[in-house]
């Protein structure tokens, strides 16, 4: 059985999550609007990979005599300078998660929930891999700068980046 405190900070999480994949929803929309047809895919794709880890959260509470409520969610941000500022945007976003990730296991140690501590370190994994894997991205949108062709070869290669290369950065450039 889940603390109220705990079933409160997995409910939160649940959201974030569902937020996460609303942002990059919006933000696949964007680079679709914008002709960047590979980066709207990999956008695409993290924002189903969003929604598995709202449902993971949800089914979790549900298994553990909690109740998931499924939130109302704000309007993602539908405009970007550039895809520069798209890739900022969702690594700012990646370390705020990664931020109350980390809370979520400070919860879990206060309230002794060993159960879920060891259901969280899942997330744990999952934010090193995403943030790394922003951070690889951003290193490539900065060698190639406002090189139009370079942006046209970035946006190809995008679909073939995923987290597995990004953990093993030599691999991805
Ligand atoms: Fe769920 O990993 Fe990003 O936010």
């Amino acid at each position: 059985m889940l603390s109220p405190n705990i079933e409160r900070a997995l409910n939160e999480q649940m959201k974030l999550e569902a937020e996460s994949s609303q942002f990059y929803l919006a933000m696949a929309g964007w680079a679709e609007n914008k002709g960047y047809n590979g980066t709207a895919d990999f956008m695409y794709r993290h924002s189903d990979e969003e929604r598995t880890h709202m449902l993971k959260l949800m089914k979790y509470i549900n298994e553990r005599g909690g109740k998931a409520i499924v939130p109302a969610l704000p309007k993602p941000a539908t405009d970007f300078k550039e895809l520069r500022e798209v890739f900022d945007t969702l690594l700012s976003h990646e370390e705020m998660v990664t931020q109350k990730i980390n809370d979520l296991v400070f919860i879990c140690l206060d309230e002794r929930d060993y159960t879920t501590h060891n259901f969280v370190q899942w997330y744990v994994s999952e934010q090193i891999e995403e943030e790394a894997l922003a951070r690889t991205i951003i290193d490539k949108l900065n060698l190639i700068g406002t090189d139009k062709s370079g942006m046209y070869l970035f946006d190809r290669d995008i679909i073939s980046i995923n987290a597995t290369s990004a953990a093993a950065p030599d691999a991805a450039k």
